[in-house]
């Protein structure tokens, strides 16, 4: 069986969602982040960078958001969570989760859990930086109303991952980003991903 290594509304919720909409046999093991459990000698034999997600497989540990929903969507092929049979495409999103966890992410994660808090001048140029990301995202991002146009995938519980931080966070101003914040309640909409909030104790934001 699968294991999922998570922090409740971290970006293992990526992960999770993918898993929840495949319907994948999978056990969850909660990390608490502020207790430094990330750190201990027993999850870093696990994932030596200390980071949430990890994924133990039968055939050894994936890490990475990126990784992780492609594989639970070529590994649950019926599901459809990934164009699966069509190398270019499933290349385009994996196009899209790469940036999502190469640029969104840290952008948005320098923002709200910068060590120390960013302040004043520092915090609004990063703020600044992550809105013009989130504009690409807004703007040339979502090709229908899901990621890869009219069938969601992967890439969708991912984007919501950090529409939904930048949400709880009044960043996600809806003049100024209509269609990340409908794509944001459509997928908070998804019973897969409503049932995976609830197992993490949250709520839809
Ligand atoms: N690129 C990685 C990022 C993983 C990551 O930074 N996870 C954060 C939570 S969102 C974490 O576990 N941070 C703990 C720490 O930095 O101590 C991925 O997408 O899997």
């Amino acid at each position: 069986m699968l294991k999922l290594y998570y922090s409740p509304g971290a970006c293992a919720m990526a992960s999770h969602f993918a898993l929840e909409e495949a319907g994948a046999d999978y056990q969850l093991v909660k990390i608490d982040l502020k207790k430094g459990e990330q750190k201990t000698p027993e999850y870093l034999a696990i994932n030596p960078a200390g980071v949430t997600p990890a994924l133990v497989t039968d055939r050894g540990v994936l890490t990475e958001n990126v990784v992780i929903v492609g594989y639970v969507a070529q590994t649950h092929p019926d599901t459809k969570l990934a164009p699966n049979d069509d190398s270019f495409a499933f290349g385009k999103m994996q196009s899209v989760n790469a940036w999502l966890g190469s640029s969104l992410h840290p952008a948005i994660g320098k923002v709200l859990f910068g060590r120390p808090p960013l302040e004043g001048e520092a915090r609004e140029a990063a703020v600044k930086l992550a809105l013009e990301k989130y504009d690409l995202a807004e703007q040339h991002l979502l090709t229908g109303p899901w990621v890869t146009g009219e069938t969601y995938t992967v890439a969708d519980g991912y984007l919501s991952v950090f529409t939904r931080w930048a949400r709880q966070a009044d960043l996600l101003d809806k003049g100024r980003y209509p269609r990340l914040n409908a794509h944001l309640d459509a997928v908070q909409s998804r019973p897969a991903v409503i049932r995976a909030l609830e197992m993490e104790g949250l709520q839809r934001v």
